[in-house]
């Protein structure tokens, strides 16, 4: 079992999902799934203790895929996945906190939330999986949604540009920042390792299709056609060895594109508490010493 095709194979999803909830709700070539399959596969592989894992999900398409995870979920409002995996993060350092997030819930009504995530570096691995529109409420405009591009709400093309929220993310003071197409779930799966692996807040955007109400209305073919271009006309260099015709305006790169080492949050803030308690403990020891 040596090549990456044996060892994907090899690696059986069944035993990290809730298998009660099947059949899933996820439309026939929604990248998402095969988002969901890189983080378990990446979990499975660091041996992650499920009873110590914390998924945490707001609202959409992204926000439903948490309840299918076997450990501990959490399906809160729209936007505010990030404030709650603050907390359990904050209490609870021994936990693994992860969020999967779609790009309206990251980025639009939660955009507030990650920039001060990626500011405070507190240890959390935030996936947003940026499929370039709100797929659950019916295909509107996403702040991720390419220009020109058409959804319900932009029915002449969108004359917005896009975010690049890993600059975003970056900018912000995220710990790790990196991006990932669908196509190549181990490369992606080893990009979830490698955030899950970093001691501060961890960003990787998942470029992920929405194949029935984005595609469809954009022409972009079949699943498998759209999935096929993600490997052969998407951005990133690193895929141009196959044919270099590209496919986004914005050719967007992927792997790990910064990482900030600085102390995180938690740590931190603990340690500062701690320096407090002993300042308050020296301090009522003299006041009780009679010399
Ligand atoms: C406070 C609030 N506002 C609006 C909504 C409606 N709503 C539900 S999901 C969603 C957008 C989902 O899009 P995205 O986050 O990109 O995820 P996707 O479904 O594409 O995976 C919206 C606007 C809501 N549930 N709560």
């Amino acid at each position: 079992m040596n090549s990456i095709v044996d060892k994907a194979a090899a690696f059986d999803v069944r035993s990290w999902i809730r298998l009660e909830m099947m059949p899933h709700f996820l439309c026939p070539g929604c990248g998402h799934g095969m988002a969901l399959r890189a983080l378990l596969w990446a979990l499975a592989e660091l041996e992650a203790d499920r009873d110590r894992l914390a998924v945490v999900s707001g609202i959409g398409c992204a926000g439903r895929l948490s309840a299918y995870v076997d450990a501990n979920t959490f399906h809160v409002t729209h936007g505010r996945a990030l404030a709650y995996a603050t907390g359990l993060a904050l209490a609870r350092p021994d936990l693994t906190v992860v969020t999967i997030l779609g790009d309206g819930d990251c980025l639009a009504i939660g955009g507030n939330h990650l920039i001060h995530a990626c500011r405070r570096n507190l240890k959390i691995t935030c996936l947003m999986l940026n499929n370039e529109v709100y797929g659950m409420t019916g295909g509107q405009v996403s702040p991720t949604t390419s220009a020109e591009m058409y959804t319900t709400t932009t029915p002449q093309g969108n004359a917005e540009p896009a975010f690049d929220a890993c600059a975003l993310a970056a900018a912000a003071g995220a710990g790790f920042v990196g991006r990932e197409v669908t196509h190549h779930v181990p490369r992606l799966k080893e990009l979830v390792k490698a955030g899950l692996s970093h001691p501060g807040f961890a960003f990787i955007e998942v470029l992920s299709d929405c194949t029935e109400i984005f595609g469809r209305k954009n022409e972009l073919g079949s699943s498998a056609e759209m999935v096929m271009r993600q490997k052969s006309e998407l951005r990133p260099s690193a895929y141009r060895d196959t044919v270099d015709t590209p496919f986004r305006p914005n050719q967007l790169p992927t792997g790990i594109l910064s990482r900030n080492d600085r102390p995180e949050y938690g740590a931190a803030y603990r340690a500062a508490a701690a320096a407090r308690r002993a300042g308050a403990a020296a301090m009522a020891s003299a006041a009780g010493d009679p010399k």
